[in-house]
């Protein structure tokens, strides 16, 4: 009997502890949808990084709104893996965003990548509620003025409500909810948004944050979301965690960063990027949150060597999930110009097929085989 009795309460033990450990390994909705906590748990073990970017199938250099065209693919033959999208304007109803796409569009483009594994994330540009000027005016009293007791509380409540819209009605072929990587407040130390750095304490700045998750979580049921918290460059683990909501708030933590405009500085990028996502992967390793460089770009990428030789040396010893490159928006005027990603005949096309055949980069297929939602 007794061997019987100690293997039962070892099976038993067993699955209780298998049990707690599926409960413990949660995103920070604890509701998430079956999907959501899926794609949540294989970000924490992917076998090197998903390379992405913004706006990738609705415009790039030279061309916009043409099925099936993406800067990315017509370089390397395959799609990013993670692909950026922006939500500002959608809060004063706009059918179009300061980026010029329409979110009907949008909706459409998320759901053919995801409908091919591939991974969304959202960013949001939100005017500032107070001044009702651009997420660029850091006019004092603007976080504050949101927050219970503000006098645009109300008005930014109806904004999360057209957020929460949005969200929900991203659907995948099953009718279920599209999972998607939210980065409200991004770059929250610089004092160029309204939200960040010296236009608003620290404090008034994770309840900004933690208003905006729990609203969308608790009020309006959304359940499809992971929370990406992301600071611009940053020096020390302090000045990262200054502003940041609590581990109960955040799924991914990560940094954006951009090189300057000349060939000179590739040693110091290099040098910067390498130390950042060190500081990043320690604290993130700590809190248990998952890694990303939540933003990167070199402007028109002069170099023609750039991706092998400068990106892919700044993040080769470090483990991070992602790696967004900002958007092709093409040239602006003669001297104005906008693109992080090389199109085909670019100065940098050849080298980022060497950074695509890299065997830590991954694409579409290569995660499309991964099976994120599953
Ligand atoms: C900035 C620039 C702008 C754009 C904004 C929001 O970094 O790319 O042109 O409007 O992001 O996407």
């Amino acid at each position: 009997m007794r061997p019987k009795i100690h293997r039962n309460s070892f099976i038993t033990a067993f699955f209780f502890s298998m049990n707690a450990l599926a409960q413990e390994n949660m995103p920070a909705d604890k509701q998430a949808s079956h999907e959501t906590i899926k794609l949540y748990r294989h970000l924490q073990s992917l076998n090197g990084f998903m390379m992405g970017h913004q706006d990738d199938l609705a415009y790039g250099v030279g061309w916009k709104f043409i099925p099936g065209r993406s800067d990315i693919k017509e370089v390397t033959g395959d799609f990013p893996a993670v692909y950026g999208w922006e939500l500002g304007r959608i809060e004063i109803d706009q059918p179009v965003n300061l980026d010029s796409v329409p979110f009907d569009k949008m909706r459409d483009f998320i759901r053919q990548a995801y409908g091919r594994g591939g991974v969304i994330t959202i960013s949001w540009h939100l005017n500032n509620p107070l001044t009702g000027k651009s997420a660029w005016d850091p006019s004092p009293g603007s976080v504050a003025s949101v927050l219970p007791g503000g006098q645009k509380h109300d008005l930014f409540l109806s904004w999360l409500d057209r957020i929460a819209t949005f969200m929900l009605s991203l659907k995948g072929s099953h009718g279920e909810s599209i999972p998607i990587i939210f980065r409200p407040f991004h770059e929250i130390n610089g004092n160029w948004f309204w939200w960040g750095g010296k236009n608003a304490s620290p404090e008034e700045i994770k309840q900004l944050y933690q208003l905006t998750e729990s609203y969308l979580r608790d009020k309006k049921n959304v359940h499809n979301l992971l929370y990406a918290y992301n600071t611009d460059r940053f020096h020390s683990p302090e000045e990262w965690l200054l502003r940041y909501p609590g581990d109960d708030w955040v799924d991914i933590g990560g940094f954006d960063i951009y090189q300057g405009n000349t060939i000179a500085q590739n040693e110091a990028f290099i040098a910067e990027l390498d130390k950042t996502l060190g500081l990043l992967e320690s604290i993130c390793k700590e809190r248990k949150k998952i890694p990303a460089l939540t933003e990167f770009g070199y402007n028109g990428i002069p170099d023609t060597t750039w991706w092998t030789n400068v990106l892919a040396k700044g993040i080769n010893s470090h483990r991070i999930a992602y790696a967004l490159a900002w958007r092709n928006a093409g040239s602006k005027n003669a001297k104005q110009f906008e693109y992080y990603v090389p199109y085909p005949g670019q100065a940098s096309a050849l080298d980022f097929q060497k950074f695509f055949a890299l065997n830590n980069t991954l694409f579409q297929k290569d995660i499309t085989e991964m099976r994120l939602y599953q």
